[in-house]
């Protein structure tokens, strides 16, 4: 049996001329930020790929299909329908198999890729090791799929919502090169600086894809995480958020929001809590990956 793959008309197109493709996931669209900036967002993501050169493929899954690349009407069903599953490694084939609708995380999205042949992802932030984690054993799925699926995912970095520490100590284990670009610093999404240092940097985006293809003839497996700061106008200070991420934190506990529901949940308050500053901050770093994701395919695979 194949994969149930379907390729949207530009990517078919991609595909037969060799351009260079970028996949983009879709939970960020469904789960991450509010209709409409989830659908403009995308499409100027989209856009901004394309300028750069490269062809996007937004992927998520319909009617019993992976769809490689979504039309502009799905792209507009997927960002205003309701109830769209979020779906992680765990939950891909459960959703194809019932022909339900659902938007893929950096794990899922990283699956797919790879199934359609595209080496190089665009997105905000994984998910990683969430604080208190020691409790509640939340750590995103998206940590063991950069350890198995060559795929090199350009995030800035992780969301200061998570333990970073501990989140690069995981990546660490897993044998995830984590490459900060254009700085020593690890970056923390709405932040250009952790405070921690970033295990390897690379500010050339040919290194980058010639690393990522070395990884193959090495035979090793997994990807590579790509952190790409924030732009410095675009950045909000640690130390505005911190606060907010503390209360934010106290309210999803008193709550009791688990799993799959802790970042959107997070997400979702802090948009509140800034005033719409963190979406405007996320919009400006989702661009800023998409155009350094486009530089780095030109270069794979080879
Ligand atoms: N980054 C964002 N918005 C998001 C996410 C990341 O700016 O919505 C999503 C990604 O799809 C990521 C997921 O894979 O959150 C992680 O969820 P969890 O912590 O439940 O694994
Ligand atoms: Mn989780």
């Amino acid at each position: 049996m194949n994969a149930p793959l379907i390729y949207s008309p530009e990517v078919t197109e991609a595909r037969a001329k060799g351009t260079p493709i970028v996949a983009l996931e879709s939970t960020i669209i469904t789960h991450g930020m509010p209709y409409p900036q989830n659908v403009e967002t995308a499409r100027m993501v989209e856009e901004d790929i394309r300028v750069a050169g490269a062809v996007p493929a937004t992927i998520a899954i319909m009617d019993g299909s992976i769809h490689i690349g979504l039309t502009d009407a799905q792209l507009d069903t997927l960002a205003q329908a309701m109830g769209v599953a979020k779906l992680s490694r765990a939950d891909l084939a459960a959703c194809l198999a019932t022909g339900g609708i659902g938007a893929t995380t950096v794990a899922a999205t990283m699956i797919c890729a790879h199934l359609a042949g595209i080496a190089v992802f665009a997105t905000g932030g994984i998910g990683g090791v969430h604080q208190g984690a020691e409790h509640s054993f939340d750590i995103s799925a998206d940590l063991q799929e950069l350890a198995a699926t060559p795929v090199t995912v350009v995030a800035a970095g992780a969301k200061a919502i998570l333990d970073l520490p501990k989140t690069l100590e995981v990546l660490e284990t897993l044998g995830v090169p984590v490459i900060a670009v254009g700085q020593d610093a690890f970056p923390a999404f709405w932040s250009r600086d952790s405070g921690l240092p970033a295990p390897l940097r690379l500010d050339d985006p040919e290194q980058i894809a010639r690393a990522h293809r070395m990884r193959a003839t090495l035979g090793l497996p997994g990807g590579q995480l790509v952190a790409n700061p924030i732009p410095e106008d675009a950045e909000i200070p640690s130390a505005t958020l911190a606060p907010m991420i503390a209360k934010a934190q106290v309210e999803a506990e008193a709550q009791g929001i688990t799993g799959k529901g802790v970042t959107p949940f997070l997400l979702q308050r802090l948009f509140e809590l800034t005033d719409g500053q963190s979406l405007a901050s996320n919009i400006a770093l989702v661009r800023n990956n998409a155009r350094l994701a486009a530089a780095i395919a030109q270069h794979l695979p080879d």
